[in-house]
């Protein structure tokens, strides 16, 4: 594999999850795979899981990991072409990502999108002058649309937990005060309609996701339609792709409770990427009792981003 940066990349995700899990049980079996290749990360937005768990990953195969924070520790960049650079940016993307290549086996990359210019973030414009100018293989981190790492440990996750051949799996829209991202719920669908799950999307109205990400799934915007019978329910807030990074109030009571799953799907786990606002998006007697996977499924972002690693190592 020479780039993750969607499920489009991925041969065979049955066999990838399956490394993962394969990968979670034995450890350190591939460290010669790694010795003596960098791994890079490098961050234009905050991190937790992602930063600790693919340095983590990488570790476990050997590697040698580079950190930067490059938003707050490196030159500010221009990933702008044709511009006098007389400003406030220092460095340019096709220098800055040229000479990171030069240390990196592998890259990894974390570009938020602007949540403004609704053609610039869905063209991927940051993420891939990275791919063009480094000129090594390059994983997501969290791109503009996309976060293809948190899908596979959810699958992953789901792969796991699930009780059935095909269990239900519902997202649901949540709560927040601030526009945030498509690319979690975007991703998730987009892995959801290629696993043998049984997927649907609930969402009140103004906040459908893109179509080229949904293609499969039941779409409802009535949430106890959706929940009804539900295994999995993945809480996340996005904003409106159409007016693009919108937000609109007054939905307040899609937030998920106890009470709700009980009569609903009162055997459904309940998944969330974190971080999660507490009692904004998701009720904390759900986030602290039983029905919840949400430290379990952060624990299988290491499996998820070793199998991806293992197989960049593999095609060196
Ligand atoms: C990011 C998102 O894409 O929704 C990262 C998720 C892995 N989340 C946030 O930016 C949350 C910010 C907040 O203020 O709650």
């Amino acid at each position: 594999m020479k780039l993750f940066s969607s499920v489009n990349d991925v041969k065979d995700v049955p066999a990838l999850v399956a490394e993962a899990l394969q990968l979670k049980q034995n450890p350190y079996a591939h460290q010669h795979l790694g010795k003596n290749k960098t791994l890079s990360l490098v961050f234009l937005n905050p991190s937790l899981r992602t930063r600790m768990s693919t340095q983590k990953a990488a570790m476990n195969l050997g590697m040698n990991v580079i950190v930067l924070n490059i938003d707050k520790e490196g030159w500010a960049l221009e990933l702008r072409d044709n511009v006098i650079m007389n400003g406030t940016t220092v460095e340019h993307i096709r220098e800055a990502a040229g000479v990171m290549g030069e240390y990196s086996d592998i890259i990894g990359v974390r570009s938020f999108p602007g949540l403004k210019d609704r053609e610039e973030d869905y063209s991927e414009t940051i993420f891939n002058k990275f791919v063009e100018f480094c000129k090594v293989p390059v994983v997501s981190l969290e791109s503009a649309t996309r976060h293809p790492l948190q899908s596979l440990a959810d699958l992953v996750t789901i792969e796991e937990l699930k009780t059935k051949a095909r269990p239900k799996v519902v997202l649901t829209w949540a709560p927040h005060i601030k526009a945030l991202p498509q690319a979690v719920p975007n991703s998730f669908a987009e892995w959801m309609c290629r696993a043998d799950v049984d997927f649907t999307i609930t969402h009140p109205a103004g906040y459908e996701l893109c179509t080229d990400f949904t293609k499969g799934a039941a779409i409802t915007h009535n949430q106890g339609e959706a929940l009804k019978d539900a295994d999995f329910v993945y809480v996340k807030n996005w904003s409106a792709y159409e007016p693009y990074g919108a937000v609109t109030g007054g939905n307040e009571d899609w937030m998920l409770t106890n009470a709700k799953m009980d009569t609903l799907a009162p055997a459904a786990k309940v998944m969330h990427c974190l971080p999660v606002r507490r009692d904004l998006e998701l009720s904390s007697e759900i986030l602290d009792g039983p029905r919840s996977v949400v430290i379990h499924e952060a624990g299988n972002r290491v499996w998820a981003a070793q199998a991806v690693l293992k197989q960049m190592l593999e095609t060196l």
